[in-house]
């Protein structure tokens, strides 16, 4: 397994042969973001990404922060011309392109690019100590990777102007009860949890599950009408693959579906 300067990347992940963790690893800065750091980000997801054993990727923090935003040291400075020479963003924009299913498992502050971190994975578990955020407004500045718009579509226009317009962080409960997260469960279990959702997605059929994830993404980018469009062809491609067979037959022999991914 390749090191990383800024993250830990640890496969199979607790001896599951098809789970992997990613941990961000700058401690001492609450895990903020630098250019590095999100550069090792993608650079493992898109190893995992292409390893075939891997069907789940789990992304995390600390106990204090799954990330406190982007590094504002890196950014004090920065005028509009260097971000656009550097592209230093790049990173951010391929995240999306993991089609792997990613659980973003939350422990204490997500903050401003931390918490845009955790909106961009496919599913959020929460410890009940995790704070969400975005509070770029008290530094002078708006969120820059989606916070204006996934919190809004998670949060409603109301409470996500609240948030943005103040700065006040969400408690993990109502994260929940606003739908931002999956779960929240108890710190001291949360990779416990979070290794059982983990589980009960990587024994399903690979294939399903990320046409799944791409049907379900479909449902943020498109009008009504092209999403269930785009749901019914990926429905009707899941019945090419093996494991559909394979899923179906087993249902009806009444024994557990042995999934090969193809
Ligand atoms: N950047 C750099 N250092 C940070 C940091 C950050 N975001 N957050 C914390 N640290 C550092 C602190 O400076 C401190 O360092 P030392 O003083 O020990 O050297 C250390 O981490 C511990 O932090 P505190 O002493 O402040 O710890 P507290 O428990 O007292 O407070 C806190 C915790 C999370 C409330 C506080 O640290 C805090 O408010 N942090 C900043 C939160 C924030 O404003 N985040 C938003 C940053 S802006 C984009 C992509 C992403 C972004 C934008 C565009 N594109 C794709 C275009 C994202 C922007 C942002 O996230």
């Amino acid at each position: 397994m390749k090191k990383f300067e800024n993250i830990l990347c640890e496969f199979p992940y607790r001896g599951h042969p098809h789970i992997a963790l990613v941990s961000l690893n700058r401690p001492k800065v609450l895990n903020a973001l630098s250019t590095a750091l999100m550069q090792d980000v993608i650079d493992c997801f898109f190893m995992l990404e292409d390893n075939t054993d891997v069907r789940v990727i789990i992304l995390t923090g600390n106990d204090k922060a799954f990330a406190a935003g982007a590094d504002i040291a890196e950014m004090v400075e920065a005028t509009p011309i260097h971000q656009i020479q550097e592209n230093r963003f790049r990173s951010w924009k391929q995240i999306p392109l993991i089609t792997k299913p990613i659980i973003a498992a939350v422990n204490g502050f997500a903050l401003g690019g931390g918490c845009e971190l955790a909106m961009s994975c496919d599913l959020i578990i929460a410890s009940d100590t995790a704070k969400f955020g975005q509070p770029e407004i008290k530094i002078g500045t708006i969120p820059g990777a989606g916070g204006t718009q996934r919190l809004t579509r998670a949060l409603g226009k109301s409470k996500a102007m609240y948030h943005i317009l103040t700065g006040d962080m969400l408690d993990a409960h109502d994260a929940e009860k606003a739908g931002l997260v999956a779960k929240v469960v108890p710190t001291e279990s949360l990779m416990n949890e979070t290794f059982e959702c983990a589980k009960l997605i990587a024994n399903k059929a690979p294939v399903a599950i990320k046409l799944a994830k791409e049907a379900v993404n479909a449902a943020f980018e498109s009008p009504l009408k092209e999403g269930l469009e785009f749901e019914r062809r990926n429905f009707y491609l899941t019945f090419a693959s093996q494991d559909q067979k394979e899923g179906m037959r087993a249902f009806l022999e009444k024994r557990e579906p042995d999934y090969k991914g193809n």
